[in-house]
């Protein structure tokens, strides 16, 4: 098989990158290692900036999410028996997040790939990349126990993380940055109704809580957790009494508790792997860069690098340009560390790291110093919306 675009994985990444190219007449193959019900399955990102509705606009998959979106133009942030509302239209310049779930994104996406009838192979073992310093690599796997091979032009690594992508390239001319954290989150959704209609953040000296929904009637909340704990150790009551204790009292009040429909622990890291791009390979989004989920940054993140290589590509295929890739890296880590940055400090203002009385003092005196400044608010507000894309070189 030949093509010009191979991409692999079928998150959101892949998926986003196929149909925008699809649009333009950039032939693409994307190749997942998973079947279309565990990829939906993976609960995860719910909180959309604006530069990433628009790019699904763009790419024609967003009839869904404008219609079944929860505009949030503001959020709380709640320390020390005390919340906060953020007001983010008024400090980011009129701008507001949407609340549309990771897996609604993915099931638009997936539906749209399908409807355009464009190849992918789903299920795909042993999936290996070759050549990727010449004009032409190749991604070989099995797929239904065959032996596939595919010619390309271009390989876009969207396989997150854990994929094979960024191990591809030899560790002599990469170089990564980390950051692990020394506690996990603990996820639950439960079919009951948001206990606000805009998120709550909450610092507490037991540890942090998230709470957060995907409509009128289902929840998302989150507890830091040990990252000993296992799921298991959490019965929902346990769960329910331990956001309860983490939350403003006002506030759970309203908290409607109920029987949860996943529960799943996450680690937190900082990632970021540098260069993004290897010869005709670039990673794009979790296989280059990770976020704590703190900043609600990470699928943001992914949607931002697509934009950037989408308009590359669209400039070397429309337009012959074929220097203007060598520059996709570079374009990508400029808004990524920023990002990183964001989030980090996110992390490190909300969570319990210690029993150390100073640090928690100090986060509450920064919290209060953040929500007190109208140059604070507007710094949580503007990177809380989306820092701007990086322009695009013409
Ligand atoms: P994904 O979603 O991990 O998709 C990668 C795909 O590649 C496949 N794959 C392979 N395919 C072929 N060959 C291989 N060898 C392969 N290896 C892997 C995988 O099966 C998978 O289908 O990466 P992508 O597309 O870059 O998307 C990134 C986002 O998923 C991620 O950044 C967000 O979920 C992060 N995140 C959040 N981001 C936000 O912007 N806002 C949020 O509110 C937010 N909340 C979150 C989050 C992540 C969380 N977890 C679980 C880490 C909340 C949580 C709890
Ligand atoms: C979510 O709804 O899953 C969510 C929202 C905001 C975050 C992280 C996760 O910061």
């Amino acid at each position: 098989m030949k093509t010009q675009g191979a991409i692999i994985g079928a998150g959101p990444s892949g998926l986003l990158l196929g149909r925008l190219l699809d649009l333009q007449g950039i032939a693409n193959i994307i190749i997942e290692a998973k079947s279309p019900e565990y990829v939906l399955s993976r609960i995860r990102a719910g909180v959309l900036e604006q530069g990433t509705t628009d790019l699904l606009r763009t790419a024609q998959g967003s009839d869904r999410m404008d219609r079944e979106g929860l505009v949030h133009e503001g959020f709380a942030l709640s320390f020390a028996g005390d919340s906060r509302r953020i007001d983010l239209k008024k400090y980011s310049g009129g701008k507001s997040v949407l609340g549309y779930g990771q897996t609604e994104v993915t099931k638009d996406l997936m539906d749209a790939r399908i409807a355009s009838g464009a190849t992918q192979f789903y299920e795909a073992e042993q999936v290996t990349l070759h050549d990727i310093e010449s004009d032409h690599p190749v991604v070989r796997f099995v797929h239904q126990g065959t032996q596939q091979r595919i010619e390309c032009e271009y390989i876009a690594g969207c396989d997150g993380f854990h994929g094979v992508s960024r191990q591809s390239i030899p560790s002599d001319r990469i170089q990564l940055f980390e950051r692990v954290y020394p506690f996990g989150w603990l996820g639950i959704l439960s079919r009951t109704p948001p206990i606000s209609h805009e998120l709550i953040y909450s610092h507490h000296e037991r540890g942090f809580a998230l709470c957060s929904m995907r409509s009128d009637n289902l929840s998302r909340y989150y507890v830091q957790c040990s990252l000993d704990d296992r799921v298991e150790d959490w019965s929902d009551q346990r769960f329910w009494d331990e956001l309860c204790c983490r939350l403003p009292a006002e506030s759970t009040r309203q908290l409607v508790t109920g029987a949860s429909i996943e529960k799943s622990i996450a680690p937190l890291r900082s990632f970021v792997a540098e260069p993004m791009q290897f010869g005709r390979l670039f990673l794009v989004g979790d296989a280059a860069h990770i976020v704590p989920p703190t900043g609600a940054k990470g699928l943001n993140l992914a949607a931002s690098d697509v934009y950037t290589l989408y308009h590359l590509l669209r400039l070397r295929y429309q337009d012959r340009r074929h220097d203007v890739l060598a520059q996709y890296s570079s374009l990508c880590l400029r808004r990524i560390w920023k990002a990183e940055r964001f989030s980090w400090w996110m992390t490190s203002l909300l969570h319990k790291f210690s029993d150390d009385p100073f640090g928690r003092k100090i986060q509450e005196a920064e919290l209060a110093y953040y929500t007190s400044s109208e140059a604070g608010l507007s710094t949580i507000a503007e990177n809380y919306v989306g820092l701007p894309y990086e322009p695009i070189p013409n």
